[in-house]
């Protein structure tokens, strides 16, 4: 397949091709969960919902893998870093309880991913510590066991959870696809600089497209299984 992307079309082919949802989880995209306890505006994230939905739904159409992430801390903190946990002097660290649940910890109301994106039995659910889906989790295991060569990217925030994931998933020899449309940050400058220069010097890190080319070149796919 074929994909009317910048700087230059994107091929790939469904059945070696995975959809990778960052951190459409609560704690990020609703009031009184991390992104906010950072001084977030969460409101603007809410807004991608929509066409992150008219995706999945046609992935899973199609057949496609599918991978949602979420940023995630053990119970007893081990995996969290002091560095990570007193960063910003936020009102609520990690770990803290807040309206919903503990601020990023695994197993919490506000660690799960949003009802409008929730993953269904057979979709990979890949809990992280980092920013990066690679850093410290099966991710690059599994891709490869499953036979997968290129990655479409949707999720949130572009410049810090998605950039991050797509520079790994680069270095380890993914073709990577970034909907942008179907990624937000709380710094519309900062979304608009990280697709810039994700797809700089021909695709130096991947690949941008509109989620309607993508979702016209779907509509002419075979299902992948
Ligand atoms: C942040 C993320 N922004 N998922 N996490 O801390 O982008």
């Amino acid at each position: 397949m074929n994909i009317d992307a910048q700087p230059f079309p994107f091929e790939f082919e469904l059945a070696r091709t995975a959809l990778v949802i960052i951190d459409m989880q609560r704690d990020f995209i609703e009031p009184g969960g991390f992104g906010q306890s950072l001084g977030n505006d969460v409101s603007l994230l809410a807004a991608i919902v929509p066409a992150c939905q008219r995706v999945l739904g046609a992935w899973r159409e199609a057949g496609g893998l599918v991978v949602h992430t979420r940023e995630a801390h053990n119970a007893d903190l081990s995996d969290c870093p002091p560095a990570k946990r007193n960063r910003g002097n936020p009102t609520l660290r990690i770990g803290d309880t807040g309206p919903m649940g503990r601020i990023l910890v695994a197993g919490e109301p506000g660690n799960q991913i949003i009802a409008q994106l929730a993953p269904v039995p057979g979709e990979i659910v890949i809990d992280k510590p980092g920013k990066g889906a690679f850093y410290a989790t099966p991710l690059h295991n599994l891709m490869q066991q499953a036979g997968i060569t290129h990655l479409v990217f949707m999720g949130v925030t572009t410049e810090v959870c998605v950039q991050t994931s797509m520079r790994e998933a680069n270095d380890r020899g993914f073709d990577c696809l970034l909907l942008e449309d179907c990624t937000e940050s709380y710094f519309p400058a900062f979304k608009a600089s990280a697709v810039e220069m994700m797809r700089a010097q021909g695709a130096i890190v991947g690949w941008t497209a509109m989620s309607d080319s993508f979702l016209q070149v779907l509509a002419m796919s075979q299902p992948a299984r």
